[in-house]
């Protein structure tokens, strides 16, 4: 063999060597294989709160969070604590949470007999770094009617969700992702888990966690939230950039070796 020839095929084996070891960057379906990183909420599972009423009418901060919503629509429960304690119900203990010692539970405010939305977002802004995918998520409960019905909203219009919201750097919204929403068919009185998740845009710089309790037609019931998570999706398959060298190079390699064994195809042929 030619001394060209074994140049040509020892270029072609390692551009073939590299191709197999590179691994191309997933499509949005490798969520499902991606790993997260840490939660960077702060006080996700609201263990930084003490047990009670949130301390405010209409719109108060704590730990990691801001509430708004009517006078005490916004509770702290731990396992000590105890629900249906309230219109002719029957006390029962409260959900043991799902993360850690406590949870929170919101209710609408009955304020205006209209619809009527109490919140929980995170606070401050959390930085975030722009075209990276990140993913929210909490678990939801809402009692059955047997165990407590003054806090069940099978029998009502009452809602759940979770936001992912993504802003600029002057705080402004840019896009928010939904998770599935929690319904009257989720109250089974088991802790569920709702998850959000999607890439933040080329303008983002801070991201928002924002968990809601929507009263459509002034009914009772509760829901409770715990063990709230955001986390950087990570995929550990992607090349760094100086895999994506090696790639590139094997590339052009293997473009330099077919053209030059062509070049010498044909010259063979001409002297033939
Ligand atoms: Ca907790």
């Amino acid at each position: 063999m030619k001394s060209t020839h074994k140049f040509f095929l020892f270029a072609l084996m390692i551009v073939t060597s590299f191709s197999l070891n590179a691994q191309l960057v997933p499509g949005i379906t490798i969520y499902d294989n991606a790993t997260l990183g840490p939660n960077i909420l702060e006080n996700g599972s609201f263990e930084d709160y003490a047990v009670g009423p949130a301390p405010y009418c209409g719109f108060g901060c704590g730990p990691g969070w801001c509430h708004f919503g009517g006078c005490q629509s916004v509770f702290i429960t731990d396992a000590n604590d105890v629900i249906c304690n309230f219109g002719g119900f029957t006390a029962v203990p409260a959900p043991v949470p799902v993360d850690g010692a406590k949870a929170l539970k919101m209710f609408g405010d009955f304020g205006n007999g209209g619809f009527s939305v109490t919140g929980t977002f995170s606070n401050p802004n959390i930085p975030i770094k722009p075209g990276v995918a990140y993913q929210t998520s909490c678990y939801m409960y809402s009692p059955t009617e047997a165990y407590c019905p003054g806090d069940h909203i099978g029998t009502t219009d009452n809602f759940a969700e979770i936001h992912l919201e993504f802003k600029d750097a002057a705080g402004n919204l840019i896009e928010y992702i939904n998770a599935d929403v929690f319904t009257g068919a989720n109250a089974n009185g088991e802790w569920q888990e709702f998850t959000a998740a999607g890439i933040a845009p080329s303008n983002a710089a801070f991201a928002t966690v924002i968990v809601l309790f929507l009263q459509p037609s002034n009914q009772g019931g509760a829901v409770f939230f715990d063990g709230v998570q955001l986390n950087e999706v990570r995929f550990p398959n992607a090349p760094t950039l100086g895999e994506w060298g090696i790639l590139n190079l094997g590339l052009i390699l293997l473009i330099i070796g077919i053209v030059a064994i062509r070049q010498v195809s044909i010259s063979r042929a001409k002297v033939a």
